[in-house]
């Protein structure tokens, strides 16, 4: 189909992550005309975003670059196992360079709104300075972790020292040697900040209201022959990463947890403790994230681990859940994390007991305490999955708004669509498989362009997923979490979010089966010519 030329772009992509990057690529292959809007000033969206101190992958390096560009992955090195954040945003930057990205988008353009206009079947996008962008397509790639949250906590905006969202840290390095340092949140996030602010901080104290089950990382640095060895077995690599449960390394052990003898189990959790990255999570027994008794085995078995590295026996107990078991909320990946409580210049601060009162000018007041601080740290996470798509006004058709549409949890084919929003396409939306994060991303946007190659050959220019496509699908994503105990407990996996007002319940809004079920199902779909999507 020839341009239309009352339209600025063929497409407008928001966000210049590693999803938003990947489609530019190939929409741009596709002859289109492209625009990428994003709110930071440079490429890299988490990478970018997440520069707290100890920021660093938690999947295997190499299984987590873009695997498209045979080129790309013989021509960069990682340096460690588990790659810190500034060399990911070094790499995403370098990816950025070398496909001349940049020259396609806008930076510090955070887009306040989105409505689809019927009368030329595009998306009007508005930025919050007003800029507007006219667009057959919109391609939303804002993350499903992007959307920070601080606690709801009287007082916030009086602390007289430095306060920091950890997604939100000041590009120049924060000294905290000799500091007084609070973080709150004991998160994959909050973990890793908390290790790495022990090593110099004056006094640490941190504030947990709900402990969670860690395990160590076991990083280091990938030595010359792992180097040769990595690059000479990348197609072999990510071929694993194609047939595993959630596209990791590690995939779950095809054994039960009782179907072996107590002294077998007890060797294979302590292989899996000593082990680098996620295996003891998703490479453990195939039934301990669904059953009960299963789980308590392996949660009894790291409980016994903090025990052991913690001195203090009741800050021990403090730090091992209760509520929750082992791996039904994400695992933080840690390196000496429970060590760092051995140290006499760090304090637990268990909110359990004595909930956060308020923020003061000098610090922090619980119901029992007051304390000073020269640095907050806010480790307190994300409205996840729904809440950057929340925070855009995206309108569909008749004006309806993709937040009504979503006001009893999101309602998506493949993730991919929402019934009413033609033309509007998530990548690692709702409902899409998410585990090891870039290989979904270049399936969804490899699945899109597809879609979109398709219009443009065949003179298409309306994509509509039909009420029934969407309705069969999100009951089909109902149906895979059913039984997981990962659903019935509190979390970002669960779009739960104490500090978000209406997001204080539960709602299944990810696709929890597995990443090939996933990609058989999008294949199909294509190959049978869209029939589930209206397309005119
Ligand atoms: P998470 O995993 O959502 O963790 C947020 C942490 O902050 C968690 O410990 C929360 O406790 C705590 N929190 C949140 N609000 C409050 C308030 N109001 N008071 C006290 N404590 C609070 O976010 P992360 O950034 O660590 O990780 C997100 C994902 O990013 C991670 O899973 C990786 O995949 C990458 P709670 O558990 O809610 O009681």
């Amino acid at each position: 189909a020839a341009p239309d030329p009352r339209l600025d772009y063929d497409a407008v992509i928001i966000g210049a992550g590693m999803s938003g990057m990947y489609q530019l690529l190939r929409l741009r292959e596709l002859g289109l005309r492209v625009l990428v809007l994003e709110a930071g000033s440079g490429v890299g969206g988490t990478w970018y975003w997440n520069r707290y101190p100890g920021a660093r992958f938690d999947s295997e390096s190499y299984s987590y670059g873009y695997s498209f560009s045979r080129d790309l992955l013989q021509e960069w090195s990682w340096s460690e196992h588990f790659a810190p954040q500034a060399e990911t945003l070094r790499y995403l930057n370098h990816v950025a360079d070398k496909f001349e990205l940049r020259r396609d988008m806008r930076f510090h353009s955070r887009v306040a709104a989105a409505h689809y206009r019927e009368e030329e079947r595009a998306w009007e996008v508005t930025l919050e300075d007003g800029a507007r962008y006219r667009s057959r397509f919109l391609v939303t790639a804002v993350g499903p972790l992007s959307a920070p949250t601080l606690p709801r906590i009287e007082g916030i905006g009086d602390f007289r020292g430095q306060a920091f969202h950890t997604s939100r840290w000041p590009h120049e390095p924060v000294d905290f040697a000799g500091k007084r340092v609070a973080v709150i949140g004991t998160g994959a996030t909050g973990v890793q900040t908390i290790q790495e602010v022990a090593k110099t901080a004056g006094q640490l104290t941190i504030f947990q209201r709900t402990p969670n089950w860690c395990a160590p990382l076991h990083n280091r640095p990938i030595t010359a022959e792992e180097q040769r060895a990595i690059k000479a077995n990348y197609p072999a690599m990510f071929q694993r990463c194609q047939e595993t449960f959630s596209c990791f390394l590690h995939t779950p052990d095809p054994r039960g947890t009782f179907e072996v003898t107590p002294e077998e189990r007890e060797a294979f959790l302590e292989k899996l403790y000593g082990e680098p990255g996620f295996g003891i999570w998703v490479g453990n027994f195939r039934d301990y994230l669904v059953d009960p008794a299963a789980n308590a085995v392996v949660s009894d078995f790291v409980a016994r681990k903090i025990r052991q590295r913690v001195k203090d026996p009741a800050v021990a107990e403090k730090l091992i859940p209760k509520n929750h078991g082992f791996g039904t909320r994400r695992v933080p990946m840690e390196t000496r994390y429970y060590e760092v409580y051995n140290q006499p210049n760090v304090r637990l601060v268990d909110l359990q007991d004595t909930p956060i009162e308020r923020i003061t000018p000098q610090g922090i007041r619980t119901r029992e305490a007051e304390f000073e601080f020269d640095i907050i740290v806010y480790a307190t996470g994300f409205d996840a999955i729904t809440g950057s798509f929340d925070r855009i006004d995206i309108r569909g058709t008749e004006g309806r708004r993709l937040k009504d549409a979503w006001a009893q949890g999101p309602q998506t084919f493949l993730g991919v669509q929402v019934e009413g929003f033609p033309n509007m396409f998530m990548l690692m939306g709702p409902h899409t498989a998410l585990g090891n994060i870039p290989r979904s991303i270049e399936y969804n946007v490899d699945w899109v362009t597809g879609l979109i190659r398709t219009m443009r050959d065949r003179g298409l220019t309306r994509a509509d997923a039909t009420a029934a496509a969407v309705a069969a699908w999100t009951e089909h994503v109902k149906a895979m979490g059913a039984g997981l105990l990962s659903n019935e407990v509190n979390s970002w996996f669960t779009g739960y979010n104490s500090n978000v007002e209406g997001k204080q319940t539960r709602v299944i809004a990810r696709y929890s089966g597995s990443a090939p079920d996933y990609r058989a199902w999008c294949d199909a779909v294509a190959a049978k010519g869209y029939r589930e999507i209206a397309l005119s």
